[in-house]
């Protein structure tokens, strides 16, 4: 506070956003020419298929163009009709593939602790049209699959999940891409597997993994199973070129991803106010996100103040996910007196924090040098904000 300049001259963005050596890129794409095969089905994208299966020590990897379309995709693998359950704590993708789909979400509230949804909040929603509970495994840490399994063995609802954060994550010793029915990933460029745009579906069902592989592709040709409705999800070879050094790279950027999470564990925990979302170190993670939550009582202003103080030191953190999915249209004006306590409470707390290819060890401690001044100073910015508001309402 009080400085002219801000913390950092450039915008410094949430996401993972590795990029790949410009050598790598070359020789990746170099090959892709001297072929001139650029999509259906070519050598790098059956390769990738194979090395992701290889690495989540998964039967079947089926990749395609994004994480929406493979979730529509397994919507309709799956056979799904009627309802989903599904939280609206995720980013909207996930319920906005479920209406493409056909089908009908029903907000479940989540857990405040794990931010996951659990058998509890689920249990009561289960309708008789319901076909199937949509499961997020939010920053990596994973839903309690145990309970759930449980739940579809007593009343054949079927689960499946979104994994979108949890790529290389292990859960009860075995990597997340081989729980429930499936599981899908996205390898958008602001997630640790890369591929620009892209992502995949896993299971261990061979009949499944069939219809997924037939459903990717509109063609007869690629016909392996009867399908109800197919779609062109045919991911490209330039983007299994990218996914593919992403893959080869990952390891180091899980190290890079760990030293900037404990750098910042280092800076801000114990900080009265600030709660750091935290990992099971018993098991594998990725370290994709930093994500805390800010209660406005203890830390002196809310969320949203705060990150109204990281903006103005160009600071891109964000307020993942705000809003909550059911107070968003097409969802907004037909579940208005829905109430998901928990959701809304953690939608006003949490805030994702850079970390990633475009971060660094110094750049950690000068977001977190800002988030420690702006606690120090809270009394005073909290002064300033209701002083800009009684402005604004002028
Ligand atoms: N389920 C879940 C739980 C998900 O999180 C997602 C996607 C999905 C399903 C659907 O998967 P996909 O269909 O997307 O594969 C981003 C991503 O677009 C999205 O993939 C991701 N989740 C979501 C959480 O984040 P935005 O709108 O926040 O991205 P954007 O453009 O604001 O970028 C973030 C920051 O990164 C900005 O500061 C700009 C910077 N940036 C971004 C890109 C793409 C760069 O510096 N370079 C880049 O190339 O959605």
């Amino acid at each position: 506070m009080g400085e002219t300049s801000p913390a950092f001259a450039e915008p410094l963005p949430v996401g993972q956003l590795y990029f790949p050596s410009r050598k790598k890129f070359r020789q990746a794409f170099e090959g892709i020419f001297k072929r001139r095969f650029f999509t259906n089905h070519g050598p790098l994208v059956t390769k990738l298929d194979q090395e992701v299966a290889g690495y989540l020590g998964v039967r079947h990897a089926v990749c395609v163009t994004n994480g929406t379309v493979a979730l529509m995709a397994a919507c309709k693998a799956l056979d799904l009709s009627g309802s989903v359950i599904v939280p609206s704590f995720t980013f909207p993708a996930t319920v906005q593939a479920l209406v493409w789909a056909g089908l009908e979400p029903i907000f479940c509230d989540i857990d405040y602790n794990t931010h996951c949804i659990n058998y509890k909040q689920v249990l009561p929603l289960i309708r008789n049209d319901t076909s199937a509970i949509l499961g997020v495994h939010v920053w990596g840490r994973p839903c309690d699959t145990d309970s759930l399994d449980r739940l579809s063995g007593k009343t054949g609802v079927k689960i499946f999940y979104d994994a979108c954060h949890a790529f290389g994550v292990s859960h009860k010793q075995k990597k997340i891409g081989n729980f429930g029915e499936l599981e899908i990933f996205s390898f958008h460029a602001t997630k640790i597997l890369s591929s620009a745009e892209g992502g995949c579906i896993t299971t261990n069902n061979d009949e499944l993994a069939s219809r997924l592989r037939t459903i990717r592709n509109f063609h007869s040709a690629y016909t392996e199973a009867v399908s109800p409705l197919r779609i062109n999800g045919k991911m490209t070879e330039a983007q299994a070129a990218l996914a593919l050094i992403s893959l080869d790279q990952h390891q180091a950027h899980v190290v890079n991803n760990k030293k900037q999470w404990l750098r910042y564990v280092q800076r801000l925990d114990n900080l009265p106010g600030l709660r750091i979302v935290k990992f099971n170190d018993r098991e594998t993670q990725n370290y994709q996100y930093f994500v805390c939550q800010i209660n406005e009582n203890e830390f002196g202003i809310s969320r949203d103040q705060l990150l109204q103080v990281l903006q103005a030191e160009n600071i891109q953190a964000r307020r993942y996910f705000y809003p909550a999915v059911h107070r968003l249209e097409p969802f907004a004006s037909r579940f208005r007196d829905l109430m998901l306590p928990e959701t809304e409470k953690l939608c006003r707390e949490v805030i994702q924090l850079p970390l990633g290819g475009r971060c660094s060890l110094s750049a950690v401690d000068k977001v977190s040098k800002t988030i420690c001044r702006a606690r120090y100073h809270s009394a005073k910015l909290k002064k300033y904000f209701s002083h800009k508001s009684l402005l604004i309402s002028q």
